[in-house]
């Protein structure tokens, strides 16, 4: 048994991603905060993420972060995989159009990409892995993952990234069409954190 601590340092500048986060530990009853490294100002981020997996990505940020502040951290480390695309973007979905974090742009070449490619072979899934660091040191991995399609036009405005063109699997409308309650039922992170919740609480 391992106890939540009243704050956690997420290690990204994605704030979208913290929303969620905090908001899925949040459902759980976890009241602890999430701070991002927006709220560590002199804070170097120079962890480069090229580590070959989601795995790998996730416990340079996490354990970047407890190195250098030596608090609890945590790091989710996720994309979108395309069957059709052999599992790409995956680790390189934050830039796969070349600048990072531009979402419409990541989008759109994706749209592109598949835009010939029959409704019956456009699988896909979302991953995250997570990986916490807890103040002293000791390393949690935990992975989760979204399966559904992608369809030919965005559609939606919740969410963030590659959520307006992927419906999850039993669904119609897109993960930025679901109220966030649903998104995080279904989604990689809301199970990546479900399970290192189990895992925490031994
Ligand atoms: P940090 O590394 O700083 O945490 P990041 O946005 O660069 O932030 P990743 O390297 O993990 O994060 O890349 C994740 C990308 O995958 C993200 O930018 C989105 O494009 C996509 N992605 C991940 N989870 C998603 C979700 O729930 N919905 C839509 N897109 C998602």
């Amino acid at each position: 048994m391992t106890a939540w601590p009243p704050q956690v340092v997420l290690a990204t500048r994605n704030l979208k991603k913290q929303k969620e986060l905090q908001r899925i530990l949040s459902s759980h009853g976890i009241d602890t905060v999430v701070q991002t490294l927006a709220d560590y100002p002199d804070y170097i981020d120079d962890v480069v993420e090229d580590a070959a997996d989601f795995e790998g990505n996730a416990l340079l940020k996490a354990r970047a972060v407890h190195r250098a502040l030596g608090v609890a951290a945590i790091a989710d480390d996720s994309g979108l995989c395309v069957d059709a695309l052999n599992g790409m973007p995956g680790i390189l979905s934050a830039r796969w159009a070349g600048r990072h974090g531009d979402d419409t742009a990541n989008l759109q070449l994706v749209l592109n990409q598949c835009k010939d490619i029959p409704a019956e072979r456009r699988g896909a899934q979302f991953v995250a892995v997570v990986v916490y660091v807890a103040h002293d040191g000791r390393e949690f991995t935990t992975r989760g993952e979204m399966r559904g399609h992608l369809i030919d036009a965005p559609r939606g405005d919740r969410g963030f990234g590659y959520d307006p063109i992927f419906v999850a699997d039993g669904e119609t409308a897109t993960n930025a069409e679901l109220t966030p309650e649903r998104k995080d039922e279904l989604s990689h992170r809301g199970k990546a954190l479900a399970h290192l919740i189990s895992l925490l609480a031994g």
